[in-house]
This record gives structure tokens, C-alpha cells and sequence, in this order.
């Protein structure tokens, strides 16, 4: 098996950009840095890296005759707003159990970016107070037995798609992408930065970039505050989807990084690190990042280039996963 045989359902526009961040390079004085742009990935609502891990869960969901798309996540969730736009390009219907995941009392968090879009998109959206866990959670399941029970066809679709069977498959193919590309632009780059929560964006590139020839590394910056479970749920997740695309081996322990230090003390909440890598993200290159997942990562990229853990002769690929809509709800933290 590889990742070929896997059927996939395009919801993206293609390959997603890469290009190099000249002036975030220059200012911190040492690796190169480029981004690969999931924040523009595709038409719908934004896109982001739910949309390529779906390309891959569309076809299951078809195959078994599903009428509604079950899924779950925060009131600010950017992978139930894709589930959303998703349903909406497909016809079929759309229930989200959005849980109040973090304690931010921003007077627009239960109304305005990714909550807002996806009830723009027909989605129905109920509210529930359980706080953050990237679990499966009695809420979803209750969800998915209130569609049945009406008489709908669910098709269950866990937090961040991660604990589903394909959910790692997405990206697996970006790391084949990843490989295309560098020969298109004659780069290689042997440090992948990614924010890791629910772990199958980062668990996905370890197993694709495992089967490549030339080893790099594929650094994980915890976002979750809840380290040790998305430690263990990338492992297995990883795991998993090597076993699927064939890799003919067991991942060691040490292909698995995920590094701590910059998601604060609780999910979902900014803290200086994460603010200052928006701003700076901002200021030099004007690309936008969240203070929820890609601000976090952003800030360990800076940091770890800063202080020389990534060389001087690196090359680095930063992972732009999108989210830009929940900058929304923080505004206030940029109002001064
Ligand atoms: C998310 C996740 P994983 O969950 O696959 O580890 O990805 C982390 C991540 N960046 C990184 C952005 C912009 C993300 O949205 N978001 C979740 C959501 O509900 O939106 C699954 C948590």
C-alpha cells in the first residue's frame, strides 16, 4: 500500500504555496525560513488543515451514504468551521457540538469568526459548556445518536479529524507534496516546524516524510497545554498511518518530537511568546497567524532559531495551518 491508493476527494486548489519569509530571516539572523501557506489552500471558507485532512475522509463518508457530518470542537474551532463548509460543497448536512473549550471572555467568541461562518454556511451549531479535552467526548456521540434517532444518516467525524481512521492521510500526501515541490524550487528542507493539538497534522507528516530518502526533522510545538496526551496521540497516530501508506517499518521514538514551551498554561489562551511571533509575523511579512495554534508554533520557530537549536545552515519549513478567523474574538488583545 502507499499513499496512491488511497482515493481522495479534491477540496483544495492544488499544492499549496511555498515561498521563503525574506525579512523573518533576515531579522533573526540565521536558518532560512519559508512557509507553506495551508491558510490558502482552498475556496472554502478559508481552507486551512482540516480541508486536506477531509480530502481523504470525503470518500468514506460518501461511500456509506451519509446525510449529516457529526463533528466537534471549541466555539472558535477552525476544523468544525471547515466540516461546515465542506457539507455545504457537498449537499449534505452538518450538526457541531461546540464546546466551551477555552475561558476567554471576549464578548464575540460565541458569535463572530469561525462560529460565525459556519452557522453562515447552514450549519447547526449548538453550544455545550464541557471545557477542553481532545478526546472523544459523550456530547459527539450523544450528537451522532440524535441524527440517527431523527432518522439522518451520521457520519462521524471526532475533534481535529484526528481519531479517525484516515485522519492522518492528509497529511501524509503533504509530505509527498513537500518532496515535489523541492525539486521544483531546488530546496530541501530539513526542519519542519508544525503546531501539534489533536496530533494528526503532525503525526501525518511523520509518516510521509518517514518513507523519504533524505531524514529531517519534523518538530511538533504542543499547543494543547496538555502535552502528554497529544504526545500519545501523535505517536499513535503516526504510527497508524505508517502502518497504512505502507512503510514497511516501526517509527522509533525519536522520530516523534513534540516540544513544550510555548502553548502557556491553558489552551486557546495567548501569552506574551504567542503575541509578539503575531506581531512580528505581521510587521515583517505581513502574513497573518492565530493566538490559539500558528502563533504558538511561530513562537517556538523564533525561538529555536534565535538560540541556535535550528543551525545557521538550516532550512526551515514553517507549516501555516490557517485560523486566521478566531483572530476575531481576541481582538482586544491588539486594541492598544
Ligand atoms: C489546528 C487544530 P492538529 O489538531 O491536527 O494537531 O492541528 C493543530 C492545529 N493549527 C494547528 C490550526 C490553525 C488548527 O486549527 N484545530 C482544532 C480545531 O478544532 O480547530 C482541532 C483542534
Amino acid at each position: 500500500m502507499s499513499i496512491d491508493d488511497f482515493e481522495r476527494y479534491p477540496l483544495t486548489f492544488g499544492p499549496s504555496p511555498v515561498h521563503r519569509l525574506d525579512r523573518l530571516t533576515a531579522h533573526l539572523g540565521g536558518a532560512d525560513i519559508w512557509a507553506k501557506r495551508e491558510d490558502c489552500n482552498s475556496g472554502l471558507a478559508y481552507g486551512g488543515n482540516k480541508t486536506r485532512k477531509l480530502e481523504y475522509i470525503v470518500p468514506d463518508a460518501l461511500a456509506q451514504g451519509a446525510d449529516t457530518l457529526v463533528s466537534i470542537g471549541g466555539y472558535q474551532s477552525n476544523h468544525t468551521r471547515q466540516v461546515a463548509a465542506v457539507a455545504a460543497k457537498l449537499g449534505l448536512k452538518c450538526r457541531l457540538v461546540q464546546e466551551k473549550w477555552v475561558d476567554w471572555d471576549d464578548p464575540g467568541n460565541e458569535t463572530v469568526g469561525n462560529i460565525l461562518l459556519s452557522r453562515i454556511m447552514g450549519a447547526d451549531v449548538r453550544l455545550d459548556p464541557a471545557g477542553f479535552d481532545i478526546g472523544i467526548r459523550r456530547s459527539w456521540e450523544d450528537a451522532l445518536a440524535e441524527v440517527e434517532a431523527a432518522g439522518g444518516k451520521p457520519y462521524a467525524i471526532p475533534a481535529g479529524a484526528s481519531e479517525h481512521k484516515y485522519g492522518g492521510l492528509g497529511f501524509a500526501n503533504w509530505a509527498y507534496e513537500v518532496q515535489r515541490q523541492e525539486e521544483d524550487l531546488g530546496v530541501f528542507f530539513d526542519t519542519i516546524i508544525v503546531c501539534t493539538v489533536t496530533g494528526s497534522t503532525h503525526a501525518g507528516m511523520i509518516a510521509g516524510f518517514a518513507g523519504q530518502d533524505r531524514p529531517r526533522r519534523v518538530i511538533g510545538i504542543d499547543a494543547s497545554a496538555t502535552l502528554d496526551k497529544t504526545r500519545a496521540q501523535v505517536a499513535r497516530i503516526a504510527r497508524h498511518t505508517a502502518d497504512l501508506i505502507g512503510l514497511g517499518r516501526e517509527l522509533r521514538d525519536d522520530e516523534i518530537v513534540v516540544l513544550e514551551g510555548w502553548a502557556g498554561e491553558e489552551y486557546g489562551i495567548p501569552v506574551q511568546s504567542t503575541i509578539e511571533a503575531i506581531r512580528l509575523s505581521g510587521e515583517l511579512e505581513g502574513m497573518i497567524i492565530d493566538p490559539v495554534y500558528e502563533g504558538k508554533s511561530m513562537a517556538g520557530l523564533i525561538d529555536l532559531v534565535s538560540d541556535g537549536t535550528i543551525g545557521p545552515d538550516s532550512t526551515v519549513l514553517y507549516a501555516h495551518l490557517g485560523g486566521q478567523p478566531a483572530l476575531n474574538a481576541y481582538a482586544g488583545v491588539f486594541a492598544s
